[in-house]
């Protein structure tokens, strides 16, 4: 399996966490697992180069704090693993420039910022994710629902590869969870939390207590009753899918628990909850960010086995392709 996270904020949020993290730590159990932070896709929108070194290390201490274990998972940095760039090139000549205009992500960002700001790397960076997941002939990508799409382009890709060149892609599987697929914003729970929009988005970094506040003040629906609803309640739907994955409680058992209490109980008692989760996260990622001579360790590790597997796959793309090998 492979998946992959930007190194774009100073930290995750609980969307990335819910939706997707959570899930690399249960797969690397049964699954041969890729771990990467694609700094390369970060590029696709204006950054600073000092806050994107500084990104990439946090992420990699967040993702060991969470229990992504280096010596069970291949975690590395794609910048590191120069195939990443090779295969995506020869992917973006099988990608028609129309199959390229339909993802909606590249529509939702190039929609927020200035028309000549928006880089051709943002509209290509399909191909890029699509390269990241081929190259490790990976079966199962676990993500958040967002990226249902690229994930359905990738398999197309893997397919016309496979029919036009002879080749052996595997046609690779999006793993998305029921629950959480979606976390949403808390101030606008019509809409996916997401690190673009300040006000609603729980970050696993942040303090504690903001934390709380937050969830304190989510907007809720109206009405008084607990109950999950995502249409007629999303606020109070997103707020019980956040608590029972962060609990390990069900969402029956919680609408049980809440029967005849109000909103402000349910959000303080899901405050608390968030508070012992991430104050110890928080301690295990210092720890981690303290010793970067060991973080670097990690990711040469990672590289040089991601390196062994992704270039099998290269070379038989190359040949596929009709590149003539190199003496
Ligand atoms: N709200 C979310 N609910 C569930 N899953 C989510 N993911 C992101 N937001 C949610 C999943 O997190 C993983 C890493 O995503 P990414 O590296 O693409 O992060 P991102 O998309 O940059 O995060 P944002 O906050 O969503 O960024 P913007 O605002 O730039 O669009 C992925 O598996 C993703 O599905």
């Amino acid at each position: 399996m492979f998946s992959g996270i930007q190194p774009t904020a100073d930290s995750f949020h609980l969307g990335n966490y819910l939706g997707a993290l959570r899930e690399w730590v249960v797969m690397q159990d049964d699954y041969d697992a890729f771990y990467c932070v694609v700094d390369q896709h970060a590029i696709t929108i204006a950054h600073d180069p000092a806050e994107l070194r500084e990104r990439t290390r946090l992420s990699v201490a967040q993702l060991l704090a969470i229990g992504i274990d280096p010596d069970r998972s291949t975690l590395f940095v794609q910048s590191h693993v120069p195939e990443h760039a090779q295969l995506t090139w020869v992917l973006e000549c099988l990608t028609g420039f129309g199959e390229a205009s339909r993802m909606t992500q590249f529509k939702d960002k190039s929609a927020r910022q200035e028309e000549d700001h928006v880089s051709v790397g943002l509209f290509t960076y399909p191909a890029l994710m699509a390269a990241d997941i081929l190259l490790y002939r990976a079966d199962a990508v676990p993500v958040g629902e967002d990226q249902r799409q690229h994930l359905e382009l990738t398999r197309n890709l893997a397919q016309r590869f496979n029919s036009r060149f002879g080749g052996t892609l595997t046609v690779p599987a999006a793993h998305i969870p029921k629950e959480t697929a979606k976390i949403q914003d808390l101030q606008d729970p019509s809409a996916k939390m997401s690190k673009s929009v300040p006000g609603g988005v729980v970050e696993l970094l942040d303090e504690p207590k903001r934390s709380a506040k937050k969830i304190r003040s989510a907007v809720t629906d109206t009405g008084r009753e607990i109950v999950h609803d995502p249409e007629g309640k999303p606020g109070i739907s997103n707020l019980l899918a956040i608590y029972s994955s962060l609990s390990g409680r069900t969402i029956p058992e919680l609408q049980a628990a809440y029967e005849g209490k109000g909103y402000g109980d349910l959000k303080k008692d899901l405050a608390e909850v968030l508070v012992d989760f991430v104050t110890p996260f928080q301690e295990e990622v210092r720890g981690y960010l303290d010793d970067p001579a060991e973080l670097d360790r990690v990711l040469a590790r990672g590289a040089e086995h991601a390196r062994s597997v992704a270039a099998d796959t290269l070379r038989e793309v190359y040949d596929g392709i009709g590149f003539l090998r190199p003496l």
